[in-house]
């Protein structure tokens, strides 16, 4: 495959001023008519060259130009589309094509879910439905025509319908008009036999925009928490941004087979049906958490992403990123702020710091790519959103949103690059981003390490920042970033101190240079310093903090999201410990602080039980084995196992104290503290069962007979399949199958608590899993449950000793590869990282890679992953 580079963009040679397209739906063999008015771009230079038409597994049936049908000598078809010499600056062009949605099993273009067709386009999926300039940078008016058969009553399409009626005996057909001009990624189709759920919403100007969910008739229960959801996301789009709807329809459609959560196209978002539908017997807290921040990312796309789109593919951050952004503000606003930033930031330091680090490494801009769906990752999308919060940090809340005003209404209507993006921060705000701009060409993690002194005699505190960041195989050099560096500091009764005259006791430090000393003046006594609060910036901060130190500031500082990162860091030195001494061989004991830590968060009423519940959980398997340089599997699983068990012996009373306050009996709601209490009461539960006391045990036996919600039930089944004896957990997993086989996403959730599960979940179980009635490969939910659930999540299974979990995952796929590309690509990462891990264990991880690399021609997707990894 050809690698494509971010120089060698050209504008595009001609223009599609508007695309009307016909389709005749049939499982095997749909009819697609487009009817493109072209028009040379004067941009683009002289001369007339041939006009290139994106296509993929086409079958070609006929192009006419300005109204005369051309011979196949007229034209030349190629395996990736069609070359069209002109001798015209404008014409119309037709085409028609056949497609079979029937054997798309990849889930790019148009497919089908269920019975129900429906379309992927982004990021280059429209060129699997008709030939087409299939680039961002291309935009269009688009109208639809959808004629199907009347057992397919629902024809959806962007935009405003207008105008249906019979077509022959027994088909139907449904015109959509699009008003707005758009990319082809953002054209979509759905048709079938669905039922909607119906609300409305009253724009800040007065406009009554109608909104519709559809979904199949069993799902229309579950509809009101995305339908909430929307809603709460048009008016914070409103309050917060500015940005009204455009349309007078906002349609959501969910589908049972898609590749990713959701897809924002104008005016109809489709969606995996995972990230819609909910209830509060069938899904838990985290879903319908899940559920109310893709409605909202995909709703914030509209501004960011649809009326103001990306030229090219290399620009992908500048949606993605900016949205996640929007949406993370959005949950904060809605739930808990202090939980929600520890949630992303858990995310991105366990997952996107090793990819950052790994053998796909990009920056957030990325100058080459093989295969543009493999650059929706953790970087472009959750660092990206991390460059621009530092934005936000460094422009304040009303400059960014003087940023924001300027860039949308300099860009609406157009395709455009991250260099837009903050070019309008810095003519709204009349400020240099110049050094800042290096974030979205540089690889890599920067790491900053802090020395401290303390001049007791001139009372001036002295902090010493160094940057670096370490070079990947891409980068010659790394040059110094523009870093914000959120600083305050506690005095040693815990107070906070005046860092200032004003008394302001919190301060953003400009980390700009390679190393920097900064002073403050003033002070008593040396202080304790509270470093990079609330995580400002995607950077790993080194400082040697004592344990005592740790123990103070989760005790005392202000700053929730330390308390926090404290205990992380708390934890993670307690671990290291442990896995020192079991690699010595000698006794494992566990640091008091830590349990002291942990007492103390137990006994404090006063504390939000939200922070309580990030505090008592121990670092993950994943997250210490990215903090090691070289990963030691089997020492982290034990330091691990027996910390948690250690933790839960020490403090088995004040589990159970706390667990049995917060077990009431109250009506299931989804809001911030109620989630807090369950999350909390569920962690003292798992705590409780890692004891593997009878007791303990039973109350996970009561709590799932009786649970009146998914949270709660979920909760305990998870306790029995990992700590219960095997009759016990068999029975738990058989009775929560027959009572919701005809679930899929509670099914989803079934499988993945067995293929995550430490003591269960063997390869023989998991062999198992693949081959159960409810496990389908061609459906990437199942997959991600089952396989990414035990390659993702199952540290301890997954890296048993012997390599069987690697050559598993690898033959797994091998085979998915033939089915879905896209989602094999990412199936194979986990065995990617092997660099990371010593000896015999990296070998192996290598070995099971190169089985996939020798095992047929790879996709181009999965092409790039493994050779990228092995080379
Ligand atoms: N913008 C959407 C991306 C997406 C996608 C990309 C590749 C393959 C399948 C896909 N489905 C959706 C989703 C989003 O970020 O909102
Ligand atoms: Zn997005």
């Amino acid at each position: 495959p050809k690698t494509i580079y971010l120089k060698d963009y050209r504008v595009p040679d001609y223009l599609v001023d508007t695309t009307d397209l016909w389709f005749e739906l049939d499982p095997k063999a749909t009819l697609v008519k487009s009817r493109l008015k072209v028009r040379r771009n004067q941009a683009a230079g002289v001369g007339l060259p041939p006009l290139l038409l994106d296509g993929v597994e086409l079958e070609l049936l006929s192009v006419t130009l300005d109204g005369i049908l051309l011979s196949p000598a007229g034209y030349r078809e190629f395996p990736e589309g069609l070359s069209i010499p002109v001798d015209r600056a404008e014409f119309l062009l037709e085409i028609q094509n056949r497609i079979n949605p029937e054997d798309n099993t990849s889930l790019e273009g148009l497919y089908l879910s269920n019975g129900m067709y429906c379309t992927q386009c982004e990021a280059e999926g429209f060129r699997k439905i008709t030939f087409y300039p299939d680039r961002p940078d291309v935009m269009s008016k688009f109208t639809t025509t959808i004629v199907a058969p009347t057992d397919h009553p629902v024809l959806l399409s962007n935009g405003n319908e207008i105008e249906r009626g019979n077509y022959g005996a027994d088909r139907q057909f449904v015109t959509w008009e699009d008003p707005f001009a758009k990319p082809a990624y953002l054209f979509a189709l759905v048709a079938g036999d669905l039922e909607q759920v119906e609300d409305s919403f009253m724009t800040v100007s007065g406009r009554t925009v109608k909104l519709q969910i559809f979904t199949e008739t069993k799902n229309v229960g579950k509809c009101d928490h995305a339908m909430r959801s929307l809603k709460s996301a048009m008016r914070w789009d409103e309050e917060v941004y500015g940005r009204e709807y455009d349309l007078d329809i906002f349609m959501v459609v969910a589908v049972d087979h898609f590749n990713m959560g959701a897809m924002e196209n104008k005016g109809l978002n489709i969606f995996n049906s995972a990230c819609v539908l909910a209830s509060p017997e069938t899904a838990t807290d985290s879903a319908f958490q899940r559920i109310e921040s893709i409605v909202g990312h995909e709703y914030f796309h509209n501004w960011s992403g649809n009326r103001v789109t990306c030229r090219d593919w290399f620009q992908l951050s500048l949606k993605e990123g900016f949205t996640v952004f929007r949406d993370a503000e959005f949950s904060a606003d809605l739930n808990s702020r202090a939980v929600k930033r520890i949630e992303d930031v858990s995310l991105l330091r366990t997952n996107q710091f090793s990819e950052d680090a790994g053998p796909m490494a990009h920056s957030i801009r990325p100058d080459s790519y093989m295969e543009i769906s493999n650059f929706y990752t953790l970087t472009i999308y959750e660092k990206g959103a991390e460059v621009v919060r530092m934005i936000h940090t460094l422009l304040g809340e009303k400059g960014f949103r003087k940023g924001s005003d300027l860039y949308f209404k300099r860009h609406d209507g157009c395709a455009v690059t991250c260099e837009d993006f903050v070019k309008a921060m810095e003519d709204a705000n009349q400020v240099s981003l110049t050094q800042f701009r290096r974030w979205y060409s540089q690889v890599g993690t920067p790491v900053l390490d802090v020395k401290d002194h303390f001049d007791e005699t001139q009372g001036v505190y002295q902090l010493t920042v160094r940057q670096s960041c370490p070079l990947s195989e891409k980068q010659e050099e790394n040059l110094p970033l523009h870093i914000p560096f959120r600083v305050g500091m506690l005095d040693s009764t815990g107070k906070e101190i005046s860092l200032n005259e004003q008394g302001l006791t919190e301060t953003i430090l400009h980390v700009n240079g390679t190393e920097q000393i900064f002073e403050f003046f003033g002070l008593k006594e040396k202080p304790l310093p509270s470093l990079l609060r609330g995580f400002s910036a995607p950077v790993k901060v080194h400082y040697s903090y004592s344990n005592e130190q740790l123990l103070f500031l989760i005790r005392n500082d202000t700053d929730t999201f330390n308390r926090w990162e404290a205990s992380q860091r708390l934890a993670l030195n307690s671990l290291a410990e442990l896995q020192e001494a079991y690699r010595k061989g000698e006794p494992l004991q566990l640091r008091s602080e830590l349990i002291d830590a942990y007492r103390g968060v137990l006994k404090d009423r006063g504390l939000d039980p939200a922070l309580s519940a990030e505090i008592l959980q121990l670092p993950s398997e994943q997250f210490v084995a990215e903090e090691s340089v070289f990963i030691d599997s089997e020492a982290t699983v034990v330091a691990l196992e027996f910390a948690r068990k250690a933790i839960a012996e020490e403090l088995a009373d004040e589990f159970i104290r706390c667990y049995c306050e917060l077990n009431s009996q109250k009506s299931y709601s989804p809001d911030a503290k109620d989630i807090a209490e369950r999350r909390l009461k569920n962690i003292c539960l798992s705590y409780l069962c890692a004891t593997e006391t009878q007791e303990a045990l039973d109350m996970a036996q009561n709590q799932f007979d009786s649970a009146s919600n998914m949270t709660d039930s979920a909760a305990a089944l998870t306790a029995l399949i990992n700590y219960a004896g095997d009759s016990q957990a068999e029975n738990s997993i058989a009775q929560f199958y027959t009572r919701w086989q005809e679930d899929a996403q509670v099914i989803e959730l079934w499988l993945s608590q067995q293929s995550c599960s430490p003591k269960r979940g063997t390869l023989k179980n998991i062999r198992a899993l693949i081959e159960h009635p409810a496990f389908e490969m061609t459906n990437p939910n199942k997959v991600r449950s089952v396989i990414g659930g035990f390659a993702n999540r199952n540290f301890k299974q997954f890296h048993k000793n012997d390599g069987s979990g690697f050559e598993f995952v690898a033959d797994q796929v091998i085979a998915l590869d033939k089915l879905n590309p896209q989602i094999a690509a990412r199936m194979v990462i986990p065995i990617t990282r092997w660099r990371k891990y010593t000896g015999a264990h990296a070998e192996e991880m290598q070995m099971a890679l190169q089985k996939v690399a020798d095992s047929h021609v790879l996709s181009k997707d999965l092409f790039e992953v493994v050779s990228k990894s092995l080379g």
